[in-house]
């Protein structure tokens, strides 16, 4: 029996309905500006073993109750955007749409973690066809939406992979080394968009 009950047979589609979903909110930003809303869009449904995991170091118990309200990161995706500004734009438009409801926000960009990661979070809710772990139809599913730039998303790689190697031989040095990077990192995001503004207001 999956960790998801009978549910998991829906978070694939829904996560595939959501990826699609954006996409459209790109093609349609696109034809609207000439401009592309972000870079690339990745998503995943977490592994059964990933999910275990993370209900057993938060202490909740065993089941597809707990794995799919009170994780709510059953199903994630990425937006990774060239620019700043296109992540907020990305958010107005998330916001917009009728069967998405937001439930919590983190801005780890205005409010950098101390480690230097950079990233906007959010928490929504979509309304699906399908029925839910509460046994309502339509159903609601949590999603997990993260939204940074490329150098954003360059940097939390590295870091992510420094945190899961445990043989590094100057752990703080790196870790210095990280957090002073991504102030430098920040910054040039900064001067893109400046630049990027003051050639459009040319225009
Ligand atoms: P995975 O495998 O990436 O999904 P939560 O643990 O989700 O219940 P929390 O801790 O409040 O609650 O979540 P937060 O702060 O929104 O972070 C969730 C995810 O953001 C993490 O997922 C990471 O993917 C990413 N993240 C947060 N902080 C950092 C960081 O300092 N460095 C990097 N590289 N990524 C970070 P998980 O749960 O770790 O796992």
């Amino acid at each position: 029996m999956s960790i998801y009950g009978d549910c998991q047979q829906y978070l694939q589609p829904i996560l595939d309905q959501v990826l699609a979903q954006i996409k459209q909110l790109n093609d349609g930003y696109q034809q609207r500006t000439g401009a592309k809303l972000y870079e690339h869009l990745e998503g995943r449904v977490k592994s059964e073993g990933s999910m275990v995991e993370k209900l057993h170091r938060k202490g909740y118990d065993q089941t597809p109750t707990a794995a799919l309200r009170a994780c709510k990161d059953a199903i994630g995706l990425r937006i990774v955007t060239n620019f700043i500004d296109d992540i907020y734009t990305t958010i107005a438009l998330l916001k917009a749409q009728p069967d998405i409801a937001i439930v919590k926000e983190k801005d780890y960009i205005t409010h950098a973690k101390p480690n230097g990661y950079r990233s906007y979070h959010m928490i929504v809710e979509k309304t699906v066809n399908y029925p839910d772990v509460e046994g309502n139809f339509p159903g609601k599913y949590f999603i997990e939406i993260q939204l940074r730039t490329i150098a954003m998303d360059t940097w939390a790689s590295l870091e992510h992979e420094m945190k899961y190697k445990h043989d590094i031989k100057n752990p703080e040095m790196i870790s210095k080394e990280l957090a002073r990077v991504a102030d430098d990192l920040a910054s040039c995001d900064v001067s893109m968009q400046t630049i990027r503004k003051l050639i459009r207001e040319d225009q």
